[in-house]
């Protein structure tokens, strides 16, 4: 049996095509079913439905042979046990840093300020802030990072931002680019030597549906 682990919402909807290249059909929607294994019309296939950020868990530990993650979460989970062999360019997105619209980002970097910055993303703003040579204080939260600053939290915060319409509906505006942001395959890597056979057609299904 091959388990394929992924999160409902955008990842699910953006990888029903590449599962259907591959010849894979859920038997139910995640979006309507509370079932967290749904069968396929595979026998030998299934898929477990988890959080985004649990997705490099069940991988990691071998519990799913697949799974599908965004860089996001994939960069702050690390990659130990698994290989990232495909950008499957689906969940697109841009990390960002963004402040309240009246914030002069620049002139407080010039005047090197200790910025404070709210983020779900801290190893990935640690990084971006480091090679920049800016030093601030990272706070971690869970979600809506957007509130931070509106509420003197923080300075800014590190987000992804894809239409850009809850920035604007927040009064936040932003500032730079920490990095383009798309969802990859991941593989357990002791499960690719055991079940080459049956996930090789997967991943060559996979690597051919991707959009140019
Ligand atoms: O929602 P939940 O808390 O359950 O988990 P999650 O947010 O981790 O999962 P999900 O399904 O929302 O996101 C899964 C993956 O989609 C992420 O790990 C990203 O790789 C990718 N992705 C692509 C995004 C976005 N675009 C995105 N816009 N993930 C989140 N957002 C959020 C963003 O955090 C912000 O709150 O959407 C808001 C901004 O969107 P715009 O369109 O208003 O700019
Ligand atoms: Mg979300």
């Amino acid at each position: 049996m091959i388990t394929i682990a992924l999160s409902k919402g955008r990842i699910f909807e953006e990888t029903t095509p590449l599962l259907a290249a591959a010849g894979i059909r859920a038997l139910e929607d995640p979006e309507s079913s509370r079932k967290l294994i749904l069968l396929t019309n595979r026998e030998d296939v299934r898929l477990i439905i988890v959080r985004a950020t649990d997705v490099p868990t069940y991988v990691q530990y071998g519990a799913a042979d697949l799974g599908i993650a965004g860089k996001d979460v994939l960069d702050e989970h690390g990659g130990e046990g698994m290989y990232q062999p495909l950008d499957l360019k689906i969940a697109k997105c841009k990390m960002m840093v963004a402040v309240r619209e009246g914030f002069d980002y620049e002139a407080s970097i010039r005047q090197g300020a200790r910025l404070k910055v709210v983020t779900k993303y801290v190893k990935a703003a640690r990084e971006h802030f480091a090679a920049k040579g800016m030093h601030v204080d990272l706070i971690k939260l869970y979600g809506s990072m957007e509130l931070g600053p509106l509420v003197g939290l923080a300075d800014a915060i590190v987000d992804l931002v894809s239409t850009g319409n809850t920035l604007r509906a927040n009064s936040l505006k932003a500032v730079e680019e920490v990095g383009d942001i798309s969802s990859r395959l991941i593989v357990n890597q002791a499960s690719l030597k055991l079940n080459r056979a049956q996930l090789q057609p997967i991943l060559d299904a996979f690597a051919s549906a991707i959009k140019k």
